[in-house]
């Protein structure tokens, strides 16, 4: 079934006041009337590189964001900026190629979510975000298949890989220092969440510029199922977590990767982390581009509360359970 792509409505719409009704959100989501005003969030700004790390004050660090926050940002995290902006590059050209070039990816019944795309969760109200998508996965090899990697920009899958490399060598020290932080061996964390064979998907999000940016949202409001996100957005506002109640603008930091604890890591963790709530907005001039990539546990693997985490005075808060089956339950929304 040919799908409606919001880049498609976006440039059909770019001199009206107005947008299709679907992406109009009730007035308990729209951002004019829900977001915090003049105040950019200061979320935790971590220093993981440098000379000499001092690895406890890391520790330290990433422990208390993910308790509090659930979210934090990365600086001097060892991926060069080159490696980031050709990653961003072949991206943004991929997705200002024609209609048709791009379709030639998209998802498909079988392909599960993997592919070119427009809609991911159902939405119980059938409304729609302004937003299309690529998803790929991108490590271990044994699940790599190129089929929806694009073939244009010829250089895409050299930038992307690179970046995956790279971003490997990131969230094998950030999963040991969550580790730590929990009082767990280095290791532990990772094998609970799949070992090697932990999947790493990544999504590009292309939010193209929206005549009603006030109220519509681009992703809606979600924790991540993942057990960890690493997140490069381009340099354009977007991302807003819900704190006390409101939400706000998360400040973008150039070259920083942005964190966020999932679904996962908090069941994990037997609640001591939490997963984030975020969404986006999109703006009227420009186009927000995003590229997280979702650490996932793999299909058949189960996931609960460590044992080590839970005892008489702190129960298991959470089911154990396939990945794929709370999967299945959060993407159509039943209680898991
Ligand atoms: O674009 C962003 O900054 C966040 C994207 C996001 O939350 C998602 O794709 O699940």
């Amino acid at each position: 079934m040919e799908m409606d792509r919001v880049q498609s409505i976006a440039s059909l719409s770019k001199s009206d006041n107005t947008i299709p009704s679907q992406f109009i959100r009730s007035s308990d989501e729209q951002p004019a009337a829900t977001t915090v005003h003049g105040v950019v969030l200061e979320v935790p700004v971590i220093d993981i590189g440098g000379d000499s790390i001092d690895e406890i004050k890391i520790v330290e660090s990433i422990t208390e964001a993910s308790k509090d926050w659930g979210m934090f940002q990365v600086v001097n995290h060892g991926i060069p900026n080159e490696v980031i902006s050709k990653l961003q590059k072949v991206g943004r050209e991929f997705f200002e190629l024609p209609k048709e070039e791009k379709e030639l990816i998209a998802k498909t019944p079988q392909s599960g979510i993997e592919g070119y795309g427009t809609n991911l969760q159902k939405e119980i109200d059938g409304k729609k975000g302004w937003v299309d998508h690529l998803f790929h996965k991108i490590w271990p090899s044994n699940v790599v298949t190129y089929d929806f990697w694009p073939n244009n920009p010829p250089e895409y899958r050299e930038a992307t890989e690179e970046y995956g490399r790279k971003l490997r060598e990131v969230s094998d020290k950030l999963v040991k220092w969550l580790s730590l932080g929990l009082g767990l061996e280095e290791q532990q964390l990772k094998v609970a969440m799949g070992g090697d064979d932990t999947v790493f998907l990544l999504k590009i999000n292309y939010y193209p510029p929206c005549p009603r940016p006030d109220l519509a949202l681009g992703v809606v409001a979600h924790t991540d199922m993942s057990a960890l996100t690493i997140l490069v957005p381009n340099e354009i506002q977007g991302l807003q977590v819900f704190r006390d109640e409101h939400w706000y603008d998360v400040k973008y930091i150039p070259n920083a990767l942005i964190i966020h604890i999932g679904d996962q890591i908090e069941i994990l963790s037997n609640g001591k982390y939490k997963a984030v709530f975020h969404r986006t907005t999109v703006t009227k001039e420009n186009t927000r581009m995003s590229w997280p990539v979702f650490l996932e546990p793999p299909a058949e693997h189960e996931i609960g509360p460590i044992p080590n985490l839970v005892n008489e005075q702190s129960p298991p808060k959470y089911k154990n359970k396939k990945y794929k089956d709370y999967a299945y339950c959060k993407l159509n929304k039943i209680p898991q």
